[in-house]
């Protein structure tokens, strides 16, 4: 065990980032000229480049042992095997059987849950088959193309980045809209524009307890029964769930339920009931490729050894920042417009199942966990927060990911989207010094002592690591792979931590804290204390509102 008492992999790879420090990547490219083709990874159509790290063979084989002790391997068994390894909550972890396309048996409790998990993936090809050839019509019989999912955290978050990354793929006469917040500005900009007629409501909550989300659902039941009626409701609402008896409490029709099951966590649930949408918007048959493409990311993690597994290599060169380097952010940038609402997504996925404290055993940790998460698409960050990349005090490592083609070959619009990103992790690695920045002044025709006054601005320290992820296209199935890959990393990462990556005590306690102080805005508070300062912005409010 690490943390009290340190491991040997992990105690060489202190002594080994020691001497690293001092290491330039530029000499390591230097150094190895096919360095480039050594650090990438190959997955039928996906490629990973980790050359830019500063890592060599030495430190990637301490990483591996340091995943050998932890016994990593192990654990991805455990999680294939259906052991309950989200140990606060007791419960499996399969998000992998969503997508088990093999269909081999997996067992919780000596039931294999495969059968209920095809059925449930039965009844989506059905009603998302009838919604978009119009079998399945609202109440007035016109045909369903405003399809809006309610839902927050891992019932939004998910289908809201699939969806939009597969844009291209909706069906031509389907819109899709996601209200999430309990802001009442996510219901009215969104029924604005939508006719009651023509739109079904999928309210997605495992526990179905949710406020916002419940909150969110009756305020468009009302919308939608003030013009056609109660009876209306059995056509345009349907629920994804694992909670029966509040779906029915709520007046949605058992027959409108989609079920997934507790062994599924809220971030994990789109390959399944939670993807409804997706299915809707791209196609049961594009629905299904994405889980053949997780399905095929799922297989490389089980069965590749750690030296060639994409996400171990990516979970342990994660580590080796955030807990030697002591640098506890990451940057994720998507250079595709489709893949706009990635880093968000991948915002929960990582800081909810990672940003933990306490260890497995029941202790405190005494090393940092999950990091911090940041991004947004390129090149629109280029002209936002890239100049702290290159020149901040701070150094933050990327993943940078683009597709190799686009959807829209427009121009020449692509090779310059191309030759962006690959610039970027070229500078941030190899950085300019002062000399070279230097000479370019000179080049330029400035004066001499224009040189020496401008010389370290215009010089980059470099050394700032970056992988670059590259896809053929973003497509069902190459994004099935992409997430798959990004879940298995997250996973990885807290079983090196020995933490569980599976529960979120912190998001619960949000969902109850606001109940202590929504009576006062109610009108009926009964004298619930609050500290000075939440006392003196509840009275300024109340007497703004009154
Ligand atoms: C995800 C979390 C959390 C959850 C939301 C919505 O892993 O548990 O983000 O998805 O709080 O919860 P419900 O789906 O139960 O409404």
């Amino acid at each position: 065990m690490f943390g009290r008492t340190k491991s040997k992999a992990w105690r060489k790879l202190e002594s080994l980032y020691k001497h690293s420090n001092d290491v330039h990547m530029r000499d390591l490219f230097a150094e190895d000229e096919a360095r480039g083709r050594h650090y990438t990874q190959q997955l039928e159509n996906m490629l990973v480049d980790y050359s830019k790290n500063r890592v060599d063979d030495k430190i990637m084989a301490a990483l591996f042992e340091l995943a050998r002790e932890r016994g990593v391997a192990e654990k991805i068994e455990a999680m294939f095997s259906g052991k309950k390894i989200n140990k606060t909550e007791n419960r499996a972890v399969l998000h992998i059987a969503l997508r088990n396309r093999s269909n081999k048996p997996i067992y919780v409790d000596g039931r294999d849950v495969m059968p209920q998990i095809n059925a449930t993936l039965e009844k989506i090809k059905d009603f998302s088959e009838s919604v978009r050839l119009g079998r399945f019509v609202g109440h007035t019989g016109k045909k369903l193309t405003n399809i809006v999912n309610i839902g927050i955290g891992g019932s939004d978050l998910g289908p809201y980045m699939v969806t939009e990354a597969l844009r291209h793929y909706w069906a031509k006469d389907i819109n899709c809209y996601f209200i999430s917040n309990i802001d009442g500005t996510s219901c009215a900009e969104v029924l604005n524009n939508i006719d009651p007629e023509t739109t079904l409501f999928i309210v997605a909550s495992k526990t179905f307890t949710t406020i916002e989300t419940l909150t969110n659902a009756r305020t468009c039941r009302k919308w939608l029964t003030d013009t056609l009626g109660e009876h209306a409701v059995a056509k345009h609402f349907v629920a994804l769930s694992t909670n029966k008896e509040e779906v029915e409490k709520f007046g949605i029709n058992p027959n409108n339920m989609f079920e997934f099951w507790d062994f599924v966590g809220g971030r994990y649930s789109m390959w399944s009931a939670i993807g409804l949408i997706i299915a809707i918007a791209v196609g049961y048959n594009n629905f299904e490729r994405m889980l053949e493409g997780a399905f095929a990311m799922d297989q490389h993690f089980a069965t590749a050894d750690f030296e060639h597994n994409i996400p171990v290599i990516l979970a342990l060169i994660g580590i080796w920042y955030n807990n030697f380097y002591n640098v506890h952010r990451y940057g994720v940038i998507p250079y595709d417009q489709y893949l706009q609402y990635l880093p968000a997504y991948l915002q929960q996925l990582d800081m909810e199942s990672n940003g933990k404290t306490v260890t497995l055993d029941n202790q405190f940790v005494d090393y940092a966990t999950g990091p911090v998460l940041f991004g947004g698409a390129g090149t629109n960050v280029q002209h936002s927060f890239f100049q702290l990349l290159h020149q901040g005090t701070e150094m933050v490592p990327v993943d940078f990911i683009i597709p190799a083609i686009s959807h829209n070959e427009i121009g020449n619009h692509h090779q310059i989207l191309l030759a962006n990103v690959l610039a970027q992790g070229e500078a941030l690695m190899s950085g300019k010094t002062e000399d070279e920045a230097a000479a370019e002044l000179e080049k330029a025709g400035k004066s001499k002592a224009e040189i020496a006054r401008l010389k370290k601005y215009k010089s980059f320290s470099g050394n700032r690591p970056s992988n670059t992820i590259i896809l053929r296209k973003v497509d069902p199935y190459s994004l099935g792979m992409l997430i798959a890959m990004y879940e298995h990393k997250v996973y990885v990462q807290g079983v090196i931590w020995n933490i569980n990556s599976f529960d979120q005590f912190g998001v619960e306690l949000g969902k109850k804290l606001a109940l202590n102080i929504l009576p006062e805005f109610e009108g009926d508070a009964f004298g619930v204390e609050h500290d000075s300062s939440t006392t003196n912005l509840i009275n300024y409010v109340k007497q703004i509102r009154k």
